[in-house]
């Protein structure tokens, strides 16, 4: 079902491997770990903020690109159900970033035909936060281009035990019977449900490791790790990124293809 959709303009992603040199083979999906944003202002004897504004720039840049390339979903990881453990007024902070993010790029997620979605347990967001992205959302949701998908308030565990619960719920209520119960449809009580899984993870920032971050559905994700951090990230970057996936692609594929016609 995925496939019929995210493979239906094939002819662009071609072309794009083509401009860009040796990008042979395009991600359908890229999920990103965006580390090292409070290290990178600190370097610099600036607050974490400062970071965090910078970061800002990096995701407009690495959206443009990745869209540019014919990447059919880019989900970023933009706060984790951890990160409310962070200063009172950093969090503060980062919940004002959706708004200034959108006031200044929403009209070019438009016109490049972007779709804004977000994933994530949106009940402790704040109000202001929330209107914010609601409007992105609705004024993007007819647009058939890349998917811009914010994880936000996202923790995996949490998705998982969601997921139990609702599907408890339903075979209790007979709407699911539980010897129905296989991987596609654990698949569909998650967040990530109407999306595929990503096809390659990148973490900025030096850290090798996960962090609660989308864990079902990267069981089969090339990985990608970088000490760069996020502010320092570049076009030249997720190039190198996306041509290390394609040569894996090629020494593995033959096994991949194999998995996800079964
Ligand atoms: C800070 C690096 C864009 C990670 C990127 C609320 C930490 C910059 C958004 C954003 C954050 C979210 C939703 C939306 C539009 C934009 C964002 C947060 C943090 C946490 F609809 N950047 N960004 N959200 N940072």
């Amino acid at each position: 079902m995925f496939e019929k959709f995210f493979f239906r303009k094939n002819e662009k992603r071609r072309e794009a491997g083509r401009v860009s040199g040796g990008l042979h083979k395009i991600p359908t999906h890229v999920a990103i770990i965006m580390d090292g944003n409070g290290r990178w202002a600190q370097e610099r004897g600036l607050p974490r903020i400062a970071g965090h504004r910078e970061a800002m720039k990096t995701v407009k840049k690495v959206t443009r690109e990745t869209s540019r390339l014919g990447v059919k979903v880019l989900t970023l990881y933009a706060f984790s159900t951890e990160n409310w453990r962070r200063p009172k007024k950093e969090v503060e902070y980062l919940m004002k970033l959706p708004q200034q993010f959108l006031r200044s790029y929403l009209v070019e997620l438009i016109e490049n035909n972007i779709q804004v979605r977000v994933m994530g347990d949106m009940s402790r967001i704040p109000d202001y936060t929330m209107r914010a992205i609601h409007q992105a959302v609705s004024r993007t949701k007819q647009n058939d281009g890349m998917i811009l998908n914010f994880a936000l308030n996202y923790g995996s565990h949490s998705e998982i035990a969601e997921a139990f619960r609702t599907m408890i719920h339903d075979v209790r209520s007979g709407k699911l019977d539980e010897e129905q119960v296989d991987e596609k449809i654990v698949s569909g009580y998650l967040l990530s449900k109407s999306l595929p899984d990503p096809d390659l993870l990148i973490r900025t920032g030096g850290e090798i490791r996960l962090s609660n971050f989308m864990l079902w559905q990267l069981a089969y994700t090339e990985l990608w790790f970088t000490d760069t951090f996020w502010p320092d990230f570049d076009e030249d970057d997720l190039h190198e990124a996306i041509r290390d996936f394609g040569k894996r692609q090629r020494r593995y594929g033959g096994l991949k293809e194999n998995r996800s016609e079964k």
